[in-house]
């Protein structure tokens, strides 16, 4: 451990990160209008014993006992994402006061506590009422989404340095329209690719009106790459497997953000599914506009072969456009709580490849792990596997700045165990347990671990 905090340069940036709907909780509250996760959490059978993020880690309440708690871990950065329907409680039209109200406490909390703000405006939270209207299946969402980063940068814009238009919009478009295990809850490869390609609009069209309320600030993404292995002694057609998985993870977004284009053979790949009609003379242009760095959040690599001649297809990946015959490979051990792949060569990996080919620096924005914790009769919450994963990735981080990949900060995921989507209250990510039912917060073992790479890193 010694070791790690000081291979990392001279003003790395180190921070946790969280989102709106996993921690706030006053879902009803100050004029908040309703979410498509609340709509969708509140559906039988959408999410884990039917958790909703109704009360959460009931952070709204507690914010600045957590920011004090933050400080405690000797934090430099906390990254946050802004609940739309909490600034503009239908989508659209004049901000709420009391919504903006929190975020700019929180931010004065946060510089108050010597704590960088990192603001992420839609981390899935989308309101409702565009839902209503087809959300992100309506190209009208960029300019909804450009006029709500207008409010937020316009309110915050005096004190927040840093800023991201989306998290992980793979997640928002796959999961969220062509997988439907993620609000909305739509289950349509198509649809899949109409929102991905508006999401990247709606980011293109609000990184102009974040620079104009903000012009000395850094504007990012945030994507979500996954290193994709194929097997060993690869048939052609896994080769072509591994090539599709990798379009739809990671070139879907590396292409239209960083080279104006589409990856190479993608639109006939996807051809079965759409006529790309989505696509208009121009978006392209939009899409690439210059960003400061990349967020990149990186848990797991990606397995895969093609689907034998003759079988169904094994897993989810099928279900995904241009990935009918793609196989789904299990894992190989360890595998944390979600059966994710342990995998730091992994994350070196990708992250080198996404500083390739984004050309900018980059923000490790989100990593970290799943591990089924308890409460010791100490009192405490020893959690040796995430120590591991967090050093681990540490180390692939380290390795992949020393291979001369130019990394900014690392934020781990996540502050505190929050509201894990799907899976509700059962995957517990935080370096913070926790207790629902109490609200208590217990710093776990490997929050200490982080807290002390923290400290050693500044000492040097
Ligand atoms: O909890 C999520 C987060 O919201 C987005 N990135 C992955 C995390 C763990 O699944």
């Amino acid at each position: 451990m010694d070791s790690v905090a000081h291979r990392f340069p001279a003003g790395f940036l180190w921070g946790t990160a969280t989102a709106s709907y996993q921690i706030e909780g006053a879902v009803k509250e100050d004029g908040r209008g309703q979410s498509i996760w609340d709509t969708f959490s509140a559906t039988p059978g959408k999410t884990a014993g039917g958790d909703t993020g109704e009360v959460a880690c009931d952070h709204y309440h507690r914010m600045s006992e957590d920011v004090a708690l933050m400080k405690e871990l000797g934090l430099d950065a906390y990254r946050f994402s802004v609940a739309w329907p909490r600034v503009q409680p239908d989508g659209t039209g004049a901000p709420n006061p009391l919504g903006l109200g929190f975020y700019d406490r929180l931010v004065d909390e946060l510089l108050g506590a010597g704590i960088r703000p990192v603001v992420t405006l839609y981390h899935w939270d989308l309101p409702q009422a565009l839902e209503d209207l087809g959300g992100w299946q309506n190209r009208d969402v960029a300019g909804w989404f450009a006029d709500y980063a207008a409010a937020v940068s316009g309110a915050l814009g005096d004190r927040v340095t840093s800023w991201t238009t989306l998290n992980e919009p793979w997640c928002s478009s796959m999961l969220g329209y062509a997988l439907g295990v993620h609000a909305p809850g739509h289950a349509d490869p198509a649809e899949g690719l109409v929102a991905a390609h508006h999401l990247m609009l709606a980011h293109g069209t609000a990184v102009p009106v974040i620079r104009e309320h903000c012009p000395d600030a850094e504007v990012s993404i945030t994507l979500n790459p996954s290193q994709v292995h194929g097997p060993e002694d690869p048939t052609e057609a896994d080769l072509d497997a591994v090539r599709r998985t990798d379009n739809i993870l990671n070139g879907l977004f590396f292409g239209p953000l960083f080279h104006g284009a589409y990856p190479e053979g993608f639109l006939d790949d996807v051809a079965p599914v759409t006529d790309a009609s989505y696509i208009h003379d121009g978006d392209l242009e939009v899409m690439s506009a210059p960003l400061d760095n990349l967020g990149v959040n990186n848990y797991f690599p990606t397995r895969v072969r093609a689907t034998p001649e003759g079988s169904e297809p094994r897993g989810q990946a099928h279900l995904m456009p241009g990935c009918e015959r793609v196989d789904e490979v299990p894992p190989h051990p360890p595998v944390t709580a979600m059966g994710w792949e342990v995998s730091p060569p992994s994350h070196r990996m990708i992250i080198e490849r996404s500083a390739r080919e984004s050309g900018l620096p980059v923000l490790i924005t989100e990593n970290g792990s799943a591990w089924d914790d308890v409460v010791s009769e100490d009192g405490q919450v020893h959690d040796p596997e995430r120590v591991d994963y967090l050093v681990g990735h540490l180390g692939a981080v380290a390795d992949a700045i020393e291979a001369g990949a130019d990394v900014r900060g690392y934020f781990a995921w996540s502050l505190m165990d929050n509201f894990e989507w799907a899976y509700g209250y059962d995957k517990r990510f935080g370096i913070v347990h926790v207790d629902y039912d109490t609200q208590v917060r217990t710093v776990k073992d490997s929050g200490r671990t982080y807290a002390r790479v923290i400290a050693e890193h500044r000492g040097r």
